[in-house]
């Protein structure tokens, strides 16, 4: 007999579309997506529907397992009893040697969007003082940018992009990172809105516009600023708002006069008939949106940029009304959650050491490029819902410095390239295998995941494996942690939602299972106009950006340029079969999408002795990658792509070929800049 059972995919991406799962016999036989999510209206991507297959790979690790020397494949299978002990006392020397838990570290994003795997930090918050790391991979610099000009990160609800006249999308690729919200994007289209997309690349998104516009990327700056000009010249700003709900507009107008069209056009590569063209359309359209992609905040401006973009909704007045406003990212949905919902705010955001230890030591985004100046050093490190080895810049210093680490955990559902490096890899259960919750972060849906079958193997989730965990630290050195013993997982989501369940209209979060439920946010932001800034307006100038040594105005900070040596930029980019580094190894996908691939221009093929399907070597100063060559007109000659979570012919990470690069906001709300991650430069070579 097939039983259905409620559930919600855990991947890091906005839609957290909600599923339906059969099961027969304690066995998935089928995921659906949930016609009753009013978001996705029962829709799934490709991914969703290879959930199933993702639950009984042959890649996922069954049991505990400790590796001989990391990076050896020695592995051994243990039991989750030695597991814990010997774990729980490293904990132990450590704090004996020191004095205190200083020399521990945990390294955590969004691997899983549960609420309950939130409890990881949780525990390595109670341990007393430990080395926190700050900044998230994500969206730091763009949040920063948002503070800095409204006082608080607020968006649109999704759907209110259908009362659109005029969409930007500027910097996001939705047609395969936000699949939902083409619906909206279309409906729109429908009714008579303007789609324009801005863009290095002529994306899947781009091709279902009506305008696109090619930017050179990191430029978005300086093209902003170039329609702030052209808008303030041909009378298209609203005076009105900027008169009452604006500072620094006299200054900020001062220097927007001072911007040369010539410069911006040749900055962005955009021709000047275009930026009259663009600006006469955002400047006379109403209501106008901007979808600021997280793409446009990975360079070294990404957070100027992502002001100055911002600055364009505020001169033409397109804030706190219907189909207005930019639609960025927000937490808002998690200002009246529990302890647990707090604590899931994006990893590394400043205000959790407040809640957990103000004596902890922080280390920034950049983390491993200086572990060795470290006074104590870093001897142990908890990896969760996290790949730092493939998804941070420089793979091959991640890998240093996980081998510089005395004892290196990761808790995963797959040898990931960063499990590759640990000392001790826990199994974790899939989102099928246990009960938890999650809000979305795009939509505000809560969905839960009802337990549909049994843990493979001995998994357990992060919540059972901290409960294990902290129950023998307390045998061993009791008052080394102060997590809480008692309650299961059933106990702890009451007690989080206890505070949240007002705003979704429920008594129980068991009740999610019947119907669904939005935290309950106004469908658009600012309609009051009170910006909680220090001078409660919209600010153009920060005194607040100048307090964190950052330009008051919104200025671009300079670009760095390819080189001689180092013509082409690489980009790497989203594939609709991949999220981040996972769901590589599913054949269902795989056979969808034929990986790895490098994406070039015909003319850098021609000029590179390159012909389609050819091996070509990408290098640069990091290292080299061997990659088969594809053409496509969708780029310029000087960029080439490849997607993320790929690896090339001999295995190597993307990644590896990355630099180290802060973007230049990111520190002020979540304690650390973000990454500059598209600033990266190679050369390439026909493999002989
Ligand atoms: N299928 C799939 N979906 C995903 C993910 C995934 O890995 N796969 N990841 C999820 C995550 S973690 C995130 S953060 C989101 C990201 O979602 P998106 O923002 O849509 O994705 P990105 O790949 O970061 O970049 C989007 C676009 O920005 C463009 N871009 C890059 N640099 C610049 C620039 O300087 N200026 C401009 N104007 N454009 C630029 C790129 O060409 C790309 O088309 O997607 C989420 N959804
Ligand atoms: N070159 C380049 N690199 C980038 C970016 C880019 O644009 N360009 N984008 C960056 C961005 S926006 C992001 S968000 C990061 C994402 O980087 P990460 O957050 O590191 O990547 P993910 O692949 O989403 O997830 C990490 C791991 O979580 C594991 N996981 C899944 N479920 C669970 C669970 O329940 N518990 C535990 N413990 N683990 C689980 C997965 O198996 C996976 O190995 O990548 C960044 N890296
Ligand atoms: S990856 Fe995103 S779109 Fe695909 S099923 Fe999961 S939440 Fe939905
Ligand atoms: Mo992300």
């Amino acid at each position: 007999m097939s039983q259905t059972y409620c559930n919600v995919c855990t991947a890091d991406c906005p839609a957290s579309c909600r599923l339906l799962t059969d099961v027969v016999d304690g066995r998935i036989i089928n995921i659906k997506g949930d016609p009753r999510d009013p978001y996705t209206q029962g829709k799934i991507c490709a991914k969703g529907y290879a959930l199933k297959e993702l639950v009984y790979s042959p890649y996922r690790v069954l049991y505990p397992l400790k590796q001989q020397r990391k990076g050896s494949g020695n592995w051994q299978r243990i039991s989750w009893k030695q597991a814990f002990t010997e774990i729980g006392n490293k904990l132990v020397e450590i704090d004996q040697e020191y004095g205190s838990l200083l020399p521990v570290s945990m390294n955590k994003f969004l691997g899983t969007t549960g609420l309950l795997s939130q409890s990881v930090e949780g525990l390595f918050g109670s341990l007393g003082p430990i080395t926190t790391l700050l900044g998230n991979p994500c969206v730091s610099a763009g949040t920063d940018a948002f503070i800095l000009n409204y006082g608080a990160l607020k968006k649109p609800l999704p759907e209110d992009m259908k009362n659109s006249r005029l969409i930007l999308i500027w910097g996001a690729n939705p047609a395969w990172t936000t699949i939902h919200q083409m619906r909206y994007i279309f409906g729109a289209q429908d009714e008579g809105a303007m789609i324009v997309v801005i863009d290095p690349i002529f994306t899947s998104t781009a091709a279902r516009s009506d305008i696109y516009y090619r930017i050179r990327p990191g430029t978005d700056g300086d093209l902003a600023l170039g329609l702030a000009k052209i808008l303030v010249e041909e009378h298209l700003v609203d005076h009105e708002f900027l008169n009452n709900f604006t500072f620094g507009w006299p200054e900020y107008r001062n220097y927007i006069e001072t911007v040369d069209l010539n410069h911006v056009s040749s900055s962005t590569g955009i021709p000047i008939t275009e930026l009259y063209e663009l600006a006469r359309l955002y400047g006379t359209i109403k209501p106008a949106t901007i979808r600021l992609g997280p793409g446009i905040q990975r360079g070294p401006s990404g957070g100027q940029n992502a002001r100055i973009i911002d600055s364009l909704a505020a001169l033409t007045g397109n804030i706190g009304i219907s189909g207005g406003n930019v639609h960025y990212t927000s937490y808002e949905q998690l200002q009246h959650a529990g302890k647990y919902g707090k604590l899931r705010l994006p990893y590394g955001v400043r205000q959790r050491l407040s809640e957990n230890n103000t004596d902890n030591r922080i280390l920034g985004t950049d983390w491993y490029t200086h572990l060795d100046t470290l006074d104590p050093p870093i001897k142990f490190l908890w990896v969760a819902g996290r790949n730092p080895v493939a998804q941070d810049p420089d793979s091959a210093q991640i890998i240093q410095a996980m081998k510089t680490i005395d004892t290196v955990v990761v808790a995963d559902q797959t040898l990931s390239a960063t499990a590759q490096m640990a000392d001790y890899v826990l199994p974790v259960s899939s989102p099928f295998e246990f009960e938890d919750v999650v809000i979305s972060l795009w939509h505000y849906g809560a969905a839960i995941n009802q337990q549909a079958i049994p843990p493979l193997g001995e998994s357990k989730s992060d919540f059972e494996i901290m409960h294990g965990l902290a129950s023998v630290l307390h045998q061993l050195k009791p008052g080394l942690s102060s997590f809480p013993l008692h309650g299961d997982a059933r106990a702890w989501l009451t007690q989080e939602f206890a505070s949240l369940n007002d705003s979704l209209g429920i008594t129980d979060y068991r009740e999610l299972a019947h119907h669904p439920a939005r935290v309950n946010l106004p469908a658009v932001p600012w309609q009051d106009r009170q910006f909680p800034t220090a001078s409660g307006r919209y600010e153009f100038f920060s005194h607040t950006a100048a307090l964190h040594r950052a330009p008051p105005l919104p200025i671009p900070v300079d670009q760095p340029v390819s080189s001689y040596s180092y013509p082409f930029r690489l980009m790497v980019v989203r594939s609709p079969i991949t999220l981040n580094s996972q769901f590589y190894t599913i054949d269902l996908l795989r056979r969808l999408e034929n990986a790895p691939l490098l994406l070039m221009h015909p003319d850098t093929g021609r000029q590179k002795n390159l012909a389609e399907g050819d091996l070509a070597k990408v290098y640069n100063e990091m290292g080299e990658l061997e990659l088969p060559v594809s053409f496509s007109l969708s780029l310029p000659p000087d960029i080439v792509i490849t997607y993320m979570g790929m690896e090339d012919m001999n295995n190597k990470l993307i990644n590896t070929l990355l630099s180290f690069e802060s973007t230049d906001l990111g520190q002020i709300f979540s304690g650390s800049p973000g990454i500059a991650y598209n600033n990266c430069f190679v050369n390439l070579v026909k493999m002989g």
